[in-house]
């Protein structure tokens, strides 16, 4: 099952159910006030179950504003999980590059803080790249959806916009390549009721299009990724909670060519089967 944040014209954020032929089931209307009091039920796949049946409005996927399914999540992201990021943060920085190659073999994973949700779009919204960046990439990635109590519950569709200029110049300057406004966009909606071992066999696609042509594109599986995702959720719930429930970006495995950055007005499409697609366009911020 799939769930979404959307707005009507004239209303407030709800929260729908995704039903097919991507009709949505406004569970708000249900007694669902918000995603975080959803995810954070103990029996949520008998509630949602139960939701489904009922007698709500109803809506086409296209007749309401879609929103990012986060609220006041903080969204955090591992770094170097895939064999492809570390070659790249290797080759884009001198200095750093041993700390790159330390980390992808080391115990502790690089966690970091991605984004408040002041910073975050949804699907259909645009993306941000800095004006004084002059090399900035998206990266698309799983996110996994946990709730206060821990527990993945869910996952979306991340693209930790970053500059790599900047973060290849020096590894102390990564909050400044990876933080900023529109710097973050989740979406489009969360697919729950799935274990870790069917997400593995996911796709991560990407597709940049610029003045309607095909700029860039590629591909990974998700079973690419090095660490499994409890040890992941486990580092980062190391001494601190999330009362609002958390979004952890899994890492990137898809990296543009050395000579590509985006521009403004670039269309960035990034898909995930089991989930679906998150589109932005880019704008300098
Ligand atoms: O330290 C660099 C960030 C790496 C990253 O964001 C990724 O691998 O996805
Ligand atoms: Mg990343």
């Amino acid at each position: 099952m799939k769930l979404c944040s959307f707005k009507l014209a004239s209303g407030k954020r709800r929260v729908g159910l995704v039903l097919s032929g991507n009709v949505l089931l406004d569970v708000t209307a249900g007694g669902v006030i918000s995603m975080r009091h959803i995810l954070d039920q103990d029996n949520l796949h008998e509630r949602l179950a139960i939701l489904k049946e009922g007698d709500f409005p109803r809506y086409a996927w296209d007749e309401v504003q879609l929103l990012s399914p986060i609220e006041r999540h903080e969204i955090w992201a591992v770094g170097v999980t895939y064999l492809r990021s570390k070659a790249a943060r290797m080759e884009e920085s001198d200095f750093s590059a041993t700390a790159y190659d330390k980390v992808y073999d080391a115990v502790r994973p690089e966690l970091f803080f991605k984004a408040m949700p002041e910073k975050v779009v949804g699907s259909g919204s645009q993306v941000g790249i800095r004006r004084d960046a002059k090399w900035s990439v998206p990266e698309p990635e799983l996110a996994l959806v946990l709730n206060s109590h821990g527990k993945i519950v869910g996952y979306t569709i991340g693209n930790d916009m970053s500059s790599r200029d900047l973060e290849g110049e020096n590894l102390l300057y990564l909050p400044q390549a990876k933080i900023y406004d529109r710097s973050c966009a989740i979406g489009p909606c969360i697919r729950v009721g799935v274990d870790e071992s069917e997400a593995r066999t996911w796709k991560i696609q990407i597709e940049i299009e610029r003045d309607g042509k095909k700029v860039f594109n590629g591909e990974t599986s998700v079973d690419q990724i090095k660490r499994s995702f409890t040890e992941l959720v486990e580092y980062l719930f190391r001494s601190q909670t999330f009362p609002h429930g958390v979004v952890l970006l899994t890492g990137t495995g898809i990296v543009p060519p050395d000579d590509f950055t985006l521009q403004s007005e670039d269309c960035v499409r990034i898909a995930i089967s089991g989930i679906g697609v998150l589109e932005n366009s880019v704008m300098v911020v």
